[in-house]
């Protein structure tokens, strides 16, 4: 199976572009939700969650990694590949960076995300290694994550929010501006209406998608060791209504959440 996994529930975001692109594979997801947010923890505690969850998927059959979750990306991806070398990992930022360093004109990129994302320079790093003349600036977005959680998706207080975060990167003439969080793809038209018509997006679900389908498509050994056809499980280590109807949000349909049965977690 392809393995995902997030600190919650909107890594379904990557899950939902992964099913479009590559339908044929069987999927199995895991959403920290008993230890949600991970945008504001340490580097430390991500990486040693992150580690979990990978044993997790591991444990119930994944044969490949899509780290979905932009704060463990940012933090915890070298730790993953050196505690698990035969598996292929995936995350969100390099083929977000890749596609942005494609589209920018002027170069300047702009980056919204959690706080463990932005502050942990990973955008900067990882541009600066492939071109040093682009410029990168991140701002930091916590309050959006609960403001997609609760629905408000074309609320004129979003509208607000969004427009607010945007000013700093609008000023530094951002021709480019990467959706650095799963829950970003969902504030999708709100967030092109406040950045204007110049800038342009970059959705990291489309683009890690992208990615794993040109990977399998080149190792064809890992792939006939995906199993296809079949249903997709999707586990979360709380489960609540509340997140079943956030699950749907993000899915667009409903999903059935698993509890799952992990000492780690409780
Ligand atoms: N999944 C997190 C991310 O993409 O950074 C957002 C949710 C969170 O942990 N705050």
């Amino acid at each position: 199976m392809i393995g995902v996994f997030d600190s919650g529930i909107g890594g379904l975001t990557i899950v939902r572009e992964l099913v479009r692109k590559l339908p044929e594979y069987r999927l199995i997801y895991f959403g920290d939700t008993a230890r949600t947010p991970y945008g504001t923890k340490s580097p430390e505690t991500i990486i040693s969650y992150a580690i979990q969850d990978a044993e997790f998927l591991l444990e119930h059959g994944a044969k490949i990694i899509v780290v979905a979750c932009h704060s463990a990306s940012s933090v915890a991806t070298e730790a993953l590949r050196q505690r698990f070398p035969e598996i292929p990992i995936f995350e969100v930022v390099s083929p977000s960076v890749k596609k942005a360093l494609a589209v920018t004109r002027k170069k300047v990129i702009g980056v919204i995300g959690t706080r463990a994302t932005v502050s942990s320079g990973i955008y900067q790093k990882k541009i600066a290694e492939i071109d040093p003349e682009v410029k990168v600036y991140g701002n930091a977005c916590p309050l959006l994550v609960p403001l997609v959680e609760e629905g408000w998706l074309k609320k004129p207080e979003t509208r607000r929010i969004v427009k607010k975060y945007l000013i700093p990167l609008k000023m530094r003439g951002i021709d480019t501006l990467v959706l650095g969080c799963t829950h970003y793809p969902l504030l999708k038209p709100i967030i092109q209406a406040k950045a204007g018509r110049r800038i342009t997006l970059v959705d990291p679900a489309c683009e890690v998608a992208e990615e794993v389908a040109a990977f399998l498509s080149t190792h064809p050994e890992i792939e006939a060791k995906l199993s296809k056809n079949g249903k997709h499980q999707i586990y979360v280590s709380d489960l609540t209504e509340a997140f079943e109807q956030v699950a749907r949000l993000f899915m667009g349909r409903k999903v059935n959440l698993l509890k799952a049965d992990c000492e780690m977690y409780h």
